[in-house]
């Protein structure tokens, strides 16, 4: 595992503040210990999340450089259906800590199936989206490599929250071959092959923020500084009708090494979330299928030529 970087008081986790925890206080002392909990998860998986890629800190500095204060709508992470390591396993340490189910989606085409879990009291506390292939509906090359990453993660990994970082536990050097190869049938299996366990992207609350009042302006200024927008459904996934809008940037991309030598691919990003009101006043707090199947894409692999 990587040494964990020192989250300064500003870390991104105002969601946990003093505040939040004082009026935990008061209400039950069982609850304190699980925020307490919850806190120290997320900042050592932000800190994952960052040292895995720092190039999602430089994002953050730039909105906090603007005056903002960052909340977190939701994280992400992805795994495979096998029992050991399939949604529900990956879901256990939230829902032991307060989360609750909230919402199920389907992704035909990719292949993919994901749940939604949000904090029960806590409503400034991010929403965890967590997502499985389902590895039946590939080939048997897909299926046996699914089998032997899986075999190869170790059992005290599998054990408890060390896995929400694992990282890729199954291989010193990855193989491009391999990557390329699992690219042929899916995108998704070909980042988990290389990454596994790490969250795939914080998404920030663009409600929260003062200035960056809409998607449109956000992604202006992540142009403008260099950063390349995931356009596949358009750079803004959603609409207020839809109760929510969705853009992300491309996965940066990072030269790794492999057994066959040196390759840039691409590695985690950074996603915006705004959530409109509905009829009744209540902000959307779910997702949707069809923008989430595009934001997937943002890890797909591209190359700078
Ligand atoms: C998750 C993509 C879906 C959203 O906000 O709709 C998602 C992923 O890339 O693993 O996060
Ligand atoms: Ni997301």
């Amino acid at each position: 595992m990587k040494p964990l970087e020192n989250i300064n008081s500003n870390g991104g986790f105002s969601e946990f503040s003093e505040q939040n925890l004082m009026s935990f206080v008061i209400v039950k002392n069982h609850q304190i210990n699980a925020m307490k909990n919850t806190n120290e998860l997320f900042s050592h998986l932000w800190n994952d999340y960052i040292s895995t890629n720092p190039e999602v800190k430089s994002v953050y500095n730039l909105f906090v450089g603007e005056g903002e204060d960052i909340r977190h709508d939701h994280i992400a992470f992805r795994t495979f259906d096998h029992p050991k390591v399939n949604i529900d396993v990956l879901a256990k340490w939230f829902i032991d800590h307060g989360y609750q189910l909230r919402g199920e989606y389907h992704f035909e085409e990719k292949h993919l199936y994901a749940r939604h879990y949000e904090h029960k009291s806590d409503k400034n506390a991010p929403r965890v989206f967590i997502s499985h292939l389902k590895t039946n509906e590939f080939s048997d090359y897909l299926q046996s490599m699914v089998k032997d990453i899986v075999g190869k993660i170790p059992a005290d990994v599998l054990r408890d929250e060390k896995l929400l970082t694992a990282g890729s536990t199954w291989e010193n050097l990855p193989s491009y071959n391999v990557y390329n190869r699992l690219r042929e049938e899916s995108e998704y299996a070909a980042w988990m092959y290389l990454f596994g366990y790490t969250v795939n992207h914080f998404a920030i609350n663009v409600n929260h923020l003062q200035n960056f009042t809409s998607l449109e302006k956000i992604n202006e200024f992540l142009k403008n500084k260099g950063y390349i927008m995931n356009e596949s459904g358009g750079e803004i996934k959603g609409s207020p009708e839809k109760l929510l809008e969705q853009s992300s940037i491309r996965a940066s991309l990072q030269t790794l090494n492999f057994k066959e030598g040196q390759y840039e691919v691409p590695v985690t990003y950074y996603e915006f979330t705004r959530r409109y009101p509905d009829a009744n006043g209540k902000l959307f707090s779910g997702f949707i299928a069809k923008s989430a199947d595009k934001i997937f894409e943002s890890t797909d692999y591209y190359n700078h030529a």
